[in-house]
């Protein structure tokens, strides 16, 4: 009796967590089992096994190990884990309101990188921006590699081809606040409604815990849009890896600890002077090294 279940888990709160049973449609809240000595907290994505008892009060017995934990680093060198088992990032940046800062999606960009995480490269509200910047954009990240969608999910274009590209995948959305994120959550079928805690006000919803919908064999989770994936301080030599396009000009610095700002001689700097390197990617990387976050 009470057998163990295996479930995913959507959300969490403070003593609880939303979960999805293996073949349940709906998620229910299960309680945490209390544990001496070391932490049991639960985050989006992770595996967990749990007890559903005779009045239906779930327990979560235990979590799987997690084959990856997203964290979030922070200047102060602080650590937070934000969800489990993602292996796509899908960054999210509207063309306009708020208009694109190229160094914020670089920096998402970086930390699938450095993170080997798979990036998908999302822009929203195309419906209030200029074509041209459109254009522009799509083709700065296809020329680097990354697959870029233009996706309006309140008018619902591109939405299919969204959900195609992220179908069987563990996806993880990320950018700023009011992008576009949770309609682009609701637009593929995840539930507002559940397991979801929000701050209303002036008719704006703020996501402020994320939550998991399950999408066929994959997930998508739906993050808060607040800056959780800074870099912190990091060493020139280690950011150049989050910059796809940057290590091999990096080849021809005369200095082998070149950090690419200053140097004389420098592959990087001379890339970018010959239009190998976009200008904006530069200004980004010298961002995230000056002015980490
Ligand atoms: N015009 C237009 N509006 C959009 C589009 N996508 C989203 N919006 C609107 O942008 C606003 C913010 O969208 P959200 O989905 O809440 O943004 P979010 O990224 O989840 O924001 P946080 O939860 O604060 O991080 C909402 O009013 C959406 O209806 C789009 O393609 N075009
Ligand atoms: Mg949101
Ligand atoms: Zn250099």
């Amino acid at each position: 009796m009470n057998e163990l279940r295996r479930a995913l888990v959507v959300s969490t709160g403070k003593n609880a967590a939303w979960v999805s049973l293996d073949g349940e449609t709906l998620p229910r809240v299960a309680q945490l089992r209390r544990q001496t000595g070391k932490r049991f907290m639960p985050v989006p994505g992770d595996i967990v096994h749990v007890r559903v008892l005779e009045d239906d009060k779930t327990v979560i017995d235990r979590i799987e190990p997690r084959a990856a934990a997203l964290e979030r680093r922070t200047a102060d060198g602080r650590s937070k884990t934000l969800a489990a088992n993602v292996d796509l990032l899908v960054t999210v940046t509207a063309l306009a309101d708020p208009p694109p800062r190229p160094v914020t999606l670089d920096q998402l960009l970086a930390f699938a990188e450095l993170e080997s995480l798979d990036a998908l490269v999302v822009f929203t509200k195309p419906d209030l921006a200029d074509p041209a910047l459109r254009a522009r954009l799509v083709e700065l990240y296809e020329r680097l590699g990354y697959r870029a969608l233009v996706v309006n999910p309140r008018a619902g274009s591109n939405v299919d081809a969204l959900r195609d590209a992220i179908a069987g995948r563990h996806a993880l959305l990320a950018g700023v606040s009011g992008v576009g994120k949770s309609s682009i959550f609701r637009a593929l079928g995840g539930e507002a409604s559940v397991g979801e805690v929000s701050r209303h006000g002036l008719g704006r919803q703020t996501t402020t815990t994320a939550r998991l919908y399950r999408l066929g064999e994959g997930f998508l989770i739906d993050s808060p849009g607040v800056n959780e994936f800074g870099l912190g301080k990091i060493e020139p030599v280690e950011l150049l890896h989050g910059f796809r396009e940057f290590p091999e000009p990096a080849r021809d610095c005369r200095f082998t600890d070149c950090t690419h700002l200053r140097e004389p001689d420098c592959g990087v700097q001379a890339a970018v002077a010959a239009g190998r390197i976009a200008e904006s990617r530069y200004q980004s990387f010298r961002k995230i090294l000056l002015e980490p976050t």
